[in-house]
């Protein structure tokens, strides 16, 4: 009699376990597949864990029962994992070699019928393995069963290391392979203190064991002391030791007659479905319990790297803000101003014509504007516009380049910034763009500014300055007395901007009266800051997007908290439960 398939009689856990699963696999997602430098190499590893353990493992599992079992060989390289595959499987399905490493994809064999559950949609193997993955259909694999050969948990491929180290996290039962020689090599034990965590039941195959009966139980025994050590409950453990020279060179396989034990305990599995659904009850029970130590590790991980991200991004905006004042500050004294620019200025508003303008007052001039219109000398507005921006913006990016510098010498001395900045050069000085994109911001604060001109012109119906000396140089004069005022000017830079501060303001005042050009200067103070802090917005803007936010790191932290205290809420009896309830469906 067969027995029913696991598509025909699925036996899913509880639902209640399931959709908690997927809650919390949906944030380690999340969290995984957005690790940037900023999370350190372990944080890095222990965030692909949880993912891998909840897609590859918990999610399918929760989904049903019945899915075939993954039974994992996984040891050091040369340790005999193929051979002893191809020995289970009874004939050579897995490549064995002389070369290290081996294999180097993941040799699947099981029943063809379990073929299309075992590559299914939401399975493990396939979303772990992806296109590294080899299945071979074989009627002499027990029913529910699939075994699972992989590259070597020492590998010093890392690509293999890793493919290994995902399977870790998906497989129902971990046969462990090692040899009397190597059984003590470091790297393996951390896989196998991680089986541990993750609840994976386990057998242990001990290959190429001395004939000595004596050497013999010296090896069992110090494997036995290793694995206490690594915190492995040695009750529940089957320790395999399969003689030097038991092979079998027809099928590159181990000696099957060796190999019996572990062969029956599958034959078992796949002859009892109760006794393959309760292994992987256990295989879960041991992976929820598992998970909510290491999904709290992640959140702490998150945590940490939020503190350091707020720092990180602290440290940026105070290094362009300090620059931006700085730059302010030399802007309002009108030092940067070239003095060729301000005498030409000066040429300007000192002229005989512009002084008798205005200490005669508008009121006297209407009768005379056509006189007045001809007298004028002319205003030098493009050589004094366009020689003040070019110095603004040269100096605007002497500052931003400052920060940058700053930014990127505070981020070199950082774990998680140090490659970012010692990668990407443009990271140390202003970005290609600036000055572009602060002179066109000047350029409209100009436009801006002859608006304003106009606009306060009009409500005093002084059409005489408009045809007389002209919007646009009155807009140079107000863009002037933004950077040099007499209030502003310092004993040490009398003289011609002193002169020139003087007069401008003389001629603005005439123009406007005095309220009104004290606060057409003050509105084009706050808007020239406005462009220069929009600026080195956008230079520290590089910076932020580099480096994610504390506040959304410290968020999925609490929700994969959350989640994790959820998974761990559930488990046990709901676990039973679903036990029980699937073992009630076969019975039924
Ligand atoms: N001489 C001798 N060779 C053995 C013995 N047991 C295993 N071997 C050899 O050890 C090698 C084991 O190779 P594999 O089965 O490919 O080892 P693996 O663990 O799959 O190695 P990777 O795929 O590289 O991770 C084979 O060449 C076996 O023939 C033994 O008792 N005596
Ligand atoms: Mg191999």
């Amino acid at each position: 009699m067969t027995e029913p398939t696991a598509s025909v009689n699925p036996a899913p856990a509880p639902s209640g376990i399931a959709a908690a699963a997927a809650r919390l696999a949906a944030l380690a997602v999340e969290r995984a597949d957005s690790l940037g430098g900023h999370a350190g190499e372990e944080a890095a590893r222990r965030s692909r864990q949880l993912r891998d353990h909840l897609v590859g493992h918990v999610l399918p599992r929760a989904n049903s029962l019945d899915a075939p079992l993954l039974v994992l060989l996984f040891g050091p390289t040369g340790a005999g994992k193929s051979s002893l595959l191809n020995a289970l499987a009874g004939f050579a399905a897995s490549e064995v070699g002389v070369l290290r490493p081996t294999t180097r994809e993941v040799v699947v064999v099981a029943r063809p019928g379990d073929r299309a559950t075992l590559l299914g949609e939401g399975m493990a193997l396939a979303a772990l393995a992806g296109d590294r993955l080899r299945f071979t259909e074989s009627e002499d694999v027990p029913e529910g069963i699939a075994l699972v050969d992989s590259p070597d948990v020492d590998s010093i491929e890392h690509a293999n290391r890793e493919l290994t180290d995902r399977l870790a996290e998906a497989a129902d039962l971990g046969i462990f392979v090692t040899t009397a020689t190597r059984y003590a090599d470091r790297v393996p034990w951390e896989v196998l203190t991680r089986a541990r965590d993750r609840g994976l039941p386990l057998v242990v195959v001990i290959n190429r064991m001395p004939p000595d009966a004596s050497d013999q139980a010296t090896v069992r025994e110090d494997v036995a002391r290793l694995l206490t050590d690594a915190g492995v409950q040695m009750e529940t453990l089957d320790v395999v030791s399969i003689p030097e020279g038991a092979l079998d060179p027809s099928m590159d396989a181990l000696d099957r007659a060796a190999v019996a034990s572990i062969r029956e305990r599958i034959d078992d599995l796949g002859a009892d479905r109760d006794a393959r659904r309760e292994l992987a009850a256990r295989a879960l029970a041991g992976s929820l319990a598992g998970i909510a130590p290491l999904a709290e590790r992640v959140a702490d991980d998150l945590e940490h790297e939020a503190i350091e991200a707020d720092a990180l991004r602290r440290s940026a905006a105070h290094a362009f803000q300090s620059e931006a004042a700085a730059l302010r500050e030399s802007l309002a004294g009108g030092t940067f101003l070239r003095a060729e620019a301000l005498r030409q200025w000066q040429a300007f508003v000192g002229a005989d014509e512009i002084t008798r303008f205005f200490s005669s007052g508008i009121g006297k001039l209407r009768g005379t504007l056509s006189a007045m219109v001809r007298g004028m000398p002319r205003a030098p507005v493009a050589e004094v516009r366009d020689d003040t921006l070019a110095d603004l913006v040269t100096l605007a990016r002497s500052h931003a380049a400052e920060a940058a510098r700053r930014t990127a010498t505070t981020w070199s001395e950082e774990r998680s910034t140090r490659e970012l900045v010692a990668e990407d050069a443009s990271l140390w000085s202003t970005s290609p763009g600036f000055d572009a994109a602060l002179r066109a911001r000047l350029d409209e604060w100009i436009a801006g500014i002859g608006e304003d001109v106009q606009q306060s012109g009009k409500s005093k119906r002084l059409l005489a300055k408009g045809a007389s000396i002209g919007v646009n140089a009155t807009g140079v004069g107000v863009m002037v007395a933004t950077f040099v005022h007499s209030g502003g000017i310092t004993g040490a830079e009398l003289g011609v901007a002193a002169g020139t501060a003087f007069l401008n303001q003389k001629l603005l005042e005439a123009l406007f009266g005095e309220a009104a050009m004290v606060e057409m200067i003050g509105r084009a103070r706050t808007n020239l800051a406005e462009a220069i802090d929009a600026s080195f917005d956008e230079e520290l803007r590089r910076y932020e997007l580099l480096v994610p936010e504390g506040a959304a790191l410290r968020a999925l932290a609490t929700r994969l908290r959350g989640a994790a205290g959820e998974v761990g809420a559930l488990q046990p009896d709901a676990l039973r439960a679903g036990a029980d309830a699937a073992r009630a469906g076969t019975d039924a």
